[in-house]
């Protein structure tokens, strides 16, 4: 039996109940011994014991924004407990009259456990209900204490803790990561003045313009409200209706209906700010910046034949790649670049500054790098972080301001409020992991699940029996910018320059690669497909009409329809031509990370090459790739040369679309070529054009699988290797995907 410690701060969340000793600061907390000071507390309160402790905090301390130490609890060695800390003896039975009586009423230890239970879900967030996130730090390139004062920016070098989660929009929490969707990319920056959250989208662009428009946007794109289906997709009609009337949308369909909707990892998608902020620097200068996070790891994504199927193989597809790439100490890196602009330039750009749907070309402005995201640290506890951290844009820094986007300023309210409901009441922000770094001190007090004890009569300000404190930081506070304005009359509309649509939409499809473009054209095909009602897809078609002919055209083809007359256009001004920005094409960011990562299948089977297996397996983890040996089922596979190899997993629980490139070695053909499974896993990577290497007789398995070993044209397929090298395997692999085997429909 393990005897109670009861000398021991078992659960960290109540140090002062272990005497001084437990008191003991983590890592990082700055302890001042205490001197206790004008708290107002009577002599009656400083009577130290147990529970209490000294009654005397160290001044100014406020262990609620202490690190997440505190709050970190290990049952290693331990012994059940009620939530009052009663040792439970047993688990495992009610308490009954008599063995086949009814329950008495009495089992507290039952009540409390079961009510617990009952209660364990919160409300899911209202849009991003799904989503992963991680610990890590942003580190600043250089001093950019000229552009802004905000904290993290503050010197070359300096680290600032963060937070960051990853979402889709529309889904559930239970829902499929590779749903067609926008992804979350919400940054918790936690300054040394405080918390700054970047709550950007993988999409630079959004779908309105005025926060007005948001809970329609949303009621659209979510399930049907009679029927709740479908799941974690836009493809109904109710969002198609939505977005035929709302043409402020052009730009997002293009981007949402591109393979940026379908990212591959987490780890392989951009992040942007999307609004346009300002940046102040300490002699209150200011600029306008928009927030652009580059991945190291390239930007790739999944095509969506695959995506259907990955939602069946493995929904969770993104939180386990984002898991165990941490976990394998490949931490996901990031580039932080500033598009950096003045009020001036901002005038004379052919866009409002102040649409959030519209970017800023990077050729019209180019990034400025100024530091690097890594995220190096799993979660110890999903709900405790990932679901109770609370992001808000209106959690702001000094050095750091908004635009008056109308969509941010209804952001800002929308954050703060929603997590009133979510985290039940105001007092959120101690949620551990929602506490910034630095002292919470203020006179806003009480409310549900309170954790702070507020010390001394004073909560008031100005106030002299409190000695005045805590105090206003005068200078050192967060001050607005001070933005002039004209008078000008309260109106409901919009700048005039918000009514052109287009121009941007077509300047994102003019700078997309040709399989890039065949990707958006299907997406709409197949969203459209699902759409029942002929006049929504219609309108659609109009308005595609206003951004590409032959978009509009090859769309209605796959439709059967013809294109109608283009949607009539609001602006009445020129439509801008944009010259094509090869930036936003997805296929420009190949990234630096070259294989590593990336998954890779070998296929074996009684009869391989043992050896060359070895060494196959052997050379790609020396790169970095995650090969696995796939086969018929578990269990050992007898090598030609009699060794024994372990298959990790079956052709049935490890499909095609798990991996990212295939091997067949010499002499495993045979032994797959009755399973139907191996076929499809052929078959599947050669139509999601992934890298393919056959050695010997393995090429055996691709004529099996009816997969041509040349392009339609006739030329070599570049990343089907028959008897090739690993080299020029892995180069394949480094990229990515051979989309010049693709035909629609596809032939295999
Ligand atoms: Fe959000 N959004 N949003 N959004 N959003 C929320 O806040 C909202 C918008 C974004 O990982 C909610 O805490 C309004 C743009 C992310 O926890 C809610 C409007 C962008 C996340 C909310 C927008 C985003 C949210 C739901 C239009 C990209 C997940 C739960 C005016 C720049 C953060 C919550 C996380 C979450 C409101 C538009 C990104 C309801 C009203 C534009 C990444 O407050």
């Amino acid at each position: 039996e393990k005897q109670l410690a009861a000398d021991m701060p078992f659960n960290p969340n109540k140090p002062g109940e272990y005497g001084d000793a437990s008191r003991t600061p983590a890592e990082g907390d700055h302890h001042q011994p205490s001197t206790h000071a004008a708290t107002g507390s009577t002599s009656s309160e400083i009577v130290s014991s147990d529970k209490v402790g000294s009654g005397t905090p160290p001044q100014g301390e406020n262990p609620t924004v202490a690190p997440l130490d505190r709050v970190r609890v290990d049952p290693a060695d331990r012994h059940l407990t009620t939530n009052q800390g009663v040792p439970v003896a047993d688990n495992q039975h009610s308490l009954k009259i008599g063995l086949r009586g009814p329950t008495a009423m009495e089992d507290f230890i039952l009540r409390e456990k079961i009510t617990h239970f009952d209660h364990e879900r919160i409300p899911e967030r209202v849009v991003h209900a799904r989503g992963s996130a991680a610990h890590g730090f942003f580190e600043a390139y250089d001093d950019f204490s000229s552009l802004t004062r905000a904290a993290p920016f503050a010197a070359k070098g300096k680290q600032t803790p963060v937070f960051v989660r990853f979402s889709t929009v529309a889904g559930e929490r239970g829902s499929t990561d590779v749903a067609r969707d926008v992804r979350g990319f919400a940054v918790k920056f936690y300054t040394d003045e405080g918390n700054w959250d970047l709550v950007g989208n993988n999409i630079p662009v959004f779908f309105i313009q005025d926060a007005m428009k948001f809970p329609d946007l949303v009621h659209a794109a979510k399930p049907e409200p009679h029927h709740a289906m479908p799941q974690a997709a836009t493809a109904h009609d109710t969002f198609w209706d939505f977005a035929g009337l709302s043409p402020e949308i052009a730009h997002m369909l293009m981007w949402v209906m591109s393979d940026r909707a379908i990212p591959r990892s987490y780890r392989t998608m951009q992040g942007f700010g999307v609004h346009t902020f300002r940046m102040i620097n300490a002699q209150g200068e200011s600029r306008f910046v928009k927030f652009h996070w580059t991945p190291l790891q390239g930007t790739h994504s999944l095509v969506w034949d695959e995506a259907v199927r990955i939602s069946g193989a493995d929904p969770d597809f993104h939180r386990r790649d984002l898991w165990e790439a941490i976990e394998s100490g490949n931490f996901p890196e990031w580039e932080l670049g500033l598009q950096i602009f003045t009020e001036e330039q901002a005038a004379s750009f052919p866009f409002d500054i102040l649409d959030a749907t519209k970017l800023v070309p990077e050729e019209l402005v180019p990034l400025t790098p100024v530091g690097r995201l890594v995220l190096n640290r799993n979660p110890d506890n999903f709900f405790a972080e990932t679901e109770q951290v609370a992001f808000c844009t209106a959690h702001i820094v000094p050095g750091i301001d908004f635009s008056n986007d109308p969509l941010l300023q209804g952001r800002n309210h929308s954050y703060l409020d929603t997590q009133i409901t979510r985290l039940g009441g105001p007092n959120f922000h101690e949620i551990p992991i929602n506490s910034p770094v630095v002292q919470i001190q203020n006179n806003q007090r009480d409310g549900f699940h309170r954790q702070a004890i507020a010390r001394g009569r004073v909560n008031y300000e100005p106030n002299s029996l409190g000695g005045g404190c805590p105090f206003q930081a005068g200078k050192r506070g967060f001050t607005s910018f001070p933005e002039r304005f004209t008078t000008e009359d309260k109106v409901r509309g919009n700048p005039e320059l918000f009514a052109e649509h287009y121009g941007q939409a077509r300047l994102f499809y003019n700078s997309q690669t040709p399989a890039e473009q065949a990707h958006i054209a299907n997406a709409f095909r197949f969203e459209l497909t699902r759409v029942q009602t002929p006049m929504v897809r219609q309108r659609i078609l109009a308005l595609l009409a206003n951004v590409d002919d032959a978009l509009a055209a090859k769309v209605a083809e796959g439709l059967g329809m013809d294109v109608p007359e283009p949607l009539p256009r609001d602006y009445q001004g020129e439509v801008p031509e944009y010259a094509p920005s090869p930036a936003l094409s997805l296929l420009s960011r190949p990234g630096e990370t070259g294989v590593r990562t990336r998954r890779v299948a070998i296929l074996v089977a009684p009869g391989v090459d043992g050896t060359q297996v070895g060494k196959l397996y052997a050379g790609l983890l020396k790169s970095g790739a995650v090969p696995r040996l796939v086969g018929n089922m578990l269990g050992k596979v007898k090598a030609a040369d009699g060794a024994a190899l372990d298959v990790e997993i079956s052709l049935e629980a490890g499909p095609s679309v798990m991996y990212d490139g295939m091997i067949v070695p010499d002499g495993a053909a045979d032994g797959l070529a009755r399973n139907a499974h191996a076929i499809d896993f052929v078959r599947e990577q050669y139509r999601h054009c992934k890298p393919i290497l056959v050695l010997g007789s393995g090429a055996d398995l691709l004529s099996k699988a009816m997969i041509p070993t040349a392009l339609p044209d006739g030329s070599p397929d570049p990343a089907l290797l028959v008897d090739g090298k690993l080299d020029a395997f892995e180069a394949a692999l480094a990229g990515h995907r051979a989309f010049v085997r693709e035909t629609d429909p596809p032939m295999v």
